[in-house]
């Protein structure tokens, strides 16, 4: 078993090794044959996507602020979102992010989004993995941090509760003694959306036969939080290692990036660092994302 050091460590890398080979992918309905064994080792670049960038701009807005400053971090992400605009930004995020440079109040910026209605995407989810870190070992502070951090940008029910099983998924992920009854048994005290109440349903029956197939239409590949944070969680529990879990992911199709993120986080904080193979280390940002897993490792008392 890896220390918890390394598993530390291996939360943050998986987020942005998920994110890098999913972003090629992203928007597909299939991978293509031998993309991990061929088309992967012959790019030239293997970037992050927003994914990714917004996780850094979260994990370093906790660290600089000794905690959660929603200004703050509204100003991080709104100047991570201008500094490079092609990493792949759904284009009605980027309408809270126009608002915040703008100087509109970080609150009102995210309530408005969607007539009122707020954002049910993965996007608070996608980033939400230094949450479980900063809080370790205290779950129900990482629930409620989470969902304080997507409500930056999600204010929709449905994006919150994304965020907080996301989060509480990689506590269970990080413990010494991994048990995927205890992680669902929470899941079904904690959900109150009906949206996650029907895909938690879902998930245990997926579970049973473990066909993905299966789980991709059942549990969903899309960018609504209820149609993809389930699928990374069935993708790392029927994935037996790091590697297992992201190939599993990345053939779900449909939002990759996020989906291999989100489980690339899982199993980073279950199998850690060393367990990611090393010719996926050369992504974009991949030391960064190591040290600040160190650097939220160092902040606890473990
Ligand atoms: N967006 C992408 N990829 C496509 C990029 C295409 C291009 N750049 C473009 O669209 O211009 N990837 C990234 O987006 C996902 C995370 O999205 P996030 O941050 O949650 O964004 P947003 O805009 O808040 O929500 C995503 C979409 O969900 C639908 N939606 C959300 N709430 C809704 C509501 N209340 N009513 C109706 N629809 C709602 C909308 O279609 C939003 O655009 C990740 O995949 C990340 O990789
Ligand atoms: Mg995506």
């Amino acid at each position: 078993m890896a220390s918890i050091r390394d598993r530390f460590h291996g939360a943050m890398a998986g987020v942005v090794v998920g994110d890098a080979l999913g972003f090629p992918l992203e928007g597909g309905r299939t991978v293509p044959g031998r993309y991990l064994e061929e088309t992967v080792p012959g790019l030239r670049r293997l970037d992050y996507s927003d994914d990714t960038a917004l996780t850094l701009a979260l994990a370093e807005s906790l660290l600089q602020c000794d905690g959660f400053d929603g200004a703050d971090m509204a100003r991080r992400f709104a100047a991570t979102w201008a500094h490079a605009l092609d990493r792949g930004y759904g284009s009605n995020v980027a309408k809270v992010f126009r608002s915040v440079l703008a100087g509109v109040d970080w609150k009102e910026a995210a309530e408005s989004q969607f007539g009122g209605a707020g954002s049910y995407g993965n996007g608070g989810a996608m980033r939400v993995t230094p949450v479980a870190l900063w809080a370790y070992p205290d779950l129900e502070e990482t629930a409620r941090l989470a969902a304080e951090t997507a409500t930056v940008t999600h204010t929709h029910p449905v994006g919150v509760e994304g965020a907080v099983i996301q989060a509480v998924a990689v506590h269970y992920a990080l413990s010494d003694e991994f048990q995927p009854a205890r992680l669902l048994a929470d899941l079904d005290e904690r959900i109150e959306t009906d949206g996650f109440r029907a895909k938690l349903g879902e998930l245990e029956s997926c579970l049973e036969n473990g066909d993905d197939d299966q789980a991709r239409r059942r549990l969903g590949n899309s960018v609504a939080a209820d149609g993809s944070v389930m699928t990374a969680i069935y993708c790392f529990l029927v994935g037996s290692g790091f590697e297992e879990t992201i190939r599993r992911a990345l053939a779900m199709g449909g939002d990759t990036d996020t989906i291999a993120a989100m489980a690339g986080a899982l199993a980073g904080a279950r199998y850690g660092l060393a367990a990611i193979p090393s010719d996926w280390r050369r992504v974009e940002g991949f030391d960064q994302m190591a040290t600040l897993g160190e650097m939220l490792y160092r902040r606890t008392d473990l």
